[in-house]
């Protein structure tokens, strides 16, 4: 069985605790249940992690590059938070790992301010899902599991 990695960054730990206009009321406890419940549909296994710290996420790409070679983990889902809008080390992360990456953000990004408009995973990610909510992440947990099937 194969692992999905789903990977939060900055702030999503403060998730059901404010600004529940833009990113709902579930907080991140809920959001692993959602992936866990997503991941045992799929016959998938669920690694879930979150951190605030742009070098722990990109530690974990290379981690994923080398499990995704040795054919443990289907791919990797991740919200990278505002280092979507800021990180080339992400994106160079992910290019140099090789591993299949499914962006996610749980609003809709290009409905919000201007700099929320770019971001450096993009062009290196295989998918990208926005504006969702919550209700994103099994969805991509759906679209790793067709990906890897496929
Ligand atoms: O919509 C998303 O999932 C984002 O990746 C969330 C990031 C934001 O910087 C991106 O532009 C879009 C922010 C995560 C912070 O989440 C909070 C949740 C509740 C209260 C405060 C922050």
């Amino acid at each position: 069985m194969k692992t999905a990695l789903v990977l939060n960054g900055p702030n999503l730990n403060l998730l059901g605790t404010r600004e529940p206009a833009v990113y709902g009321a579930h907080t991140l406890a809920d959001v692993e249940k959602l992936c866990a419940d997503a991941c045992a549909a799929h016959g998938l296994k669920l690694d879930f992690r979150q951190t605030s710290h742009e070098g722990a996420l990109v530690d974990w790409i290379h981690e994923a590059g080398k499990a995704q070679a040795a054919g443990t983990l289907a791919g990797v889902i991740l919200n990278a938070g505002a280092y979507t809008h800021t990180s080339i080390a992400l994106h160079d992360a992910i290019k140099g790992a090789a591993v299949t990456v499914i962006e996610l953000h749980i609003s809709n990004v290009h409905a919000r301010e201007a700099f929320r408009h770019h971001s450096y995973i993009s062009p290196v990610a295989k998918a990208v899902m926005c504006g969702f909510g919550v209700s994103g992440y099994p969805l991509a947990i759906a679209g790793l599991a067709a990906l890897t099937a496929g």
